[in-house]
């Protein structure tokens, strides 16, 4: 496979998603041909399971039942959008991928890491992100920047991870930076604390040492 696997991680309001819009344009401007996506969702099917995880009450799944629902999505994410898009050689930018399960069903809701790690290996392989980007921040200044909503779940709306409390916040906070420690060859972690333009730097920065070809 010759493109390369770029993944965007962090809690709720990180500010991900931006970050994700701002690299692939540096990446283009350097003659790069950058698919941009995102989990849960990046396919058709994958979508059509994303409705099921980002609305409606907060306790509607358990950890394991919302872990097997993310797995689905990654693979067919993974057999429509990313492994075509790699095998051509183009650079797959991802915001969220397996570490948001260990982190938020793992972490936050207490499924067991071997059976998340078994599931992933299942649909997944041996791929693994050549880069992933941990977006840290206080948990307090990302729902603030997700603007958190309280009161009950309006059915068009997609927060219902950002309803589920501080105390699974703070965990899968926790939970990202465990993972980081624990793979530091794969990961950075990003002080998303800091403005636009600085975080954008520091991202800029840490592609460029661990990705030279960028
Ligand atoms: N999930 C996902 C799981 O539980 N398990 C899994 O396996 C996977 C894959 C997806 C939900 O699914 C969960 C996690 C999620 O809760 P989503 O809507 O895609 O839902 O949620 P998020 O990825 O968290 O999206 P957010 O929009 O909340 O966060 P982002 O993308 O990190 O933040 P962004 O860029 O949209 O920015 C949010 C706001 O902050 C501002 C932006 O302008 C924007 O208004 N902002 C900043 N303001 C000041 N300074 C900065 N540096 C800023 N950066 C951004």
């Amino acid at each position: 496979m010759s493109g390369r696997f770029i993944t965007f991680e962090g809690g709720e309001g990180a500010g991900k998603s931006t970050q994700l819009r701002r690299l692939a344009q540096a990446l283009e401007a350097r003659g790069h041909s950058v698919v941009t996506t995102r989990e849960p969702g990046g396919s058709p099917g994958a979508e059509a399971i994303r409705a099921l995880l980002v609305t409606g009450a907060t306790g509607r799944w358990d950890g394991l039942t919302e872990a097997l629902l993310h797995y689905a999505a990654r693979r067919d994410h993974l057999r429509c959008t990313i492994l075509p898009a790699l095998e051509t050689g183009q650079w797959v930018l991802c915001d969220r991928f397996n570490d948001s399960t260990i982190a938020y069903q793992g972490y936050g809701h207490g499924a067991e890491r071997a059976g998340l790690d078994a599931l992933y290996q299942m649909v997944a392989g041996d791929l693994r992100p050549d880069l992933t980007l941990i977006l840290d921040l206080p948990v307090d200044v990302g729902l603030t920047r997700a603007g958190v909503r309280n009161g009950t779940p309006d059915p068009a709306v997609e927060d219902r991870y950002e309803r589920m409390g501080t105390d699974f916040h703070e965990r899968l906070r926790q939970g990202f930076r465990a993972i980081a420690a624990a793979e530091p060859d794969r990961c950075a972690m990003i002080d998303a604390s800091a403005g636009l333009d600085d975080v954008e730097a520091a991202i800029l920065a840490a592609v460029r040492s661990r990705l030279p070809e960028a």
